[in-house]
């Protein structure tokens, strides 16, 4: 008998204990559903994290796009490669995200899929470069950088600030990208005003470091002839800084240096005169694309294009106060 009941006491037991599990267990997965069913899911194609810039980038998003703020965002790094995002975006579809954010490599070749976005009814935002697209129903809206105004920016300077003649160091973006051709696109359209200046090397570095000191060491080594680099990004800048150190050659005064981005690194290079101008392209734009999805939210339209608004640094007006101040 004693056995019997301490065998029905042990049953008791153990089915409470399971109850009392499963119940737990089942809360908490109950609340996790809940939870998750109330956020908004984000599929996030990101070019990759090439540079400074795209990693100051992908900060930006998963501040703002967080949990806390009511979002789930899933973030693919394409590596640099369209047919990474591509396929991350078919993934998103699959998953029934509820927007998909696109940072494009390169302009062309997105119709398909984002047609395919498009019949699942899926909002796309472009963020940061644009994407070339007869059918413009195939994005809600793009927020970004104007390229060629950059380029203008920096060929601005030039002409105010450098005497001729100039021999270029060309070193640019990923061949494509909105980045790339905005800011080449302005350096080849001022050579019709400056008959004495020349490119003497012009090369994709993919913006990266790596590639920009590969290239640099190669110009060197081949004694190309050259007094100025216009590099389309601060990590390109920091990969020939290095090699031309390494040759003896002082950025910065042997050599003038134009840079894109901006970014903390290359201010403080700056403050030490190796980099003479930098123009800002902003990063930031993980709030400004929570901002488009609440207005798509609350059922309103958004603007179909957001320029950000940015500036430029120069060699000797820049203080450590200024670099502090800013958000990357
Ligand atoms: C510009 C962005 C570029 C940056 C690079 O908006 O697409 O890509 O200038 C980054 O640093 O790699």
């Amino acid at each position: 008998m004693k056995k019997r009941i301490s065998a029905i006491i042990f049953l008791l037991i153990t089915c409470l204990s399971a109850a009392v599990l499963s119940g737990c267990g089942n809360a908490g997965k109950t609340a996790d559903t809940a939870e998750d069913e109330n956020l908004i899911v984000v599929g996030f194609s990101q070019v990759g994290a090439e540079s400074d810039w795209r990693n100051a980038n992908t900060l930006s998003m998963t501040e703002a796009l967080s949990p806390e703020n009511g979002y789930r965002l899933i973030i693919d790094d394409a590596q640099q490669k369209q047919e990474r995002q591509i396929t991350a975006i078919r993934n998103f579809i699959n998953q029934g995200v509820d927007y998909i954010v696109l940072a494009p490599t390169t302009e062309t070749g997105w119709d398909t899929v984002l047609n395919e976005a498009k019949a699942a009814g899926i909002p796309v935002i472009i963020v940061d470069r644009m994407i070339e697209t007869e059918d413009k129903t195939l994005f809600k809206c793009w927020v970004g950088s104007d390229f060629r105004r950059e380029g203008e920016k920096a060929v601005a300077w030039m002409s105010e600030n450098l005497t001729g003649p100039l021999k270029i160091v060309h070193l640019q973006g990923n061949i494509g990208s909105s980045a790339q051709i905005g800011r080449t696109e302005m350096l080849m359209n001022s050579l019709e005003d400056h008959e004495d200046w020349s490119i003497v090397f012009q090369e994709t570095g993919d913006f990266t470091q790596a590639k920009g000191q590969e290239l640099m060491e190669e110009i060197l080594e081949n004694n190309i002839d050259f007094n100025v680099i216009y590099t389309e990004n601060d990590n390109m800048a920091f990969g020939a800084l290095t090699a031309l150190e390494n040759a003896g050659i002082n950025p910065g005064t042997d050599i003038t240096i134009i840079s894109f981005d901006a970014g903390r690194r290359a201010l403080n290079l700056m403050l030490e005169g190796c980099i003479n101008f930098d123009v800002e392209c902003n990063p930031l734009h993980g709030p400004r694309v929570q901002a488009l999805i609440e207005e798509m939210e609350a059922g309103m339209v958004p603007s179909k294009y957001t320029y950000v608004e940015e500036e430029t640094f120069e060699v000797g007006s820049l203080t450590k106060e200024m670099i502090d101040a800013r958000g990357y």
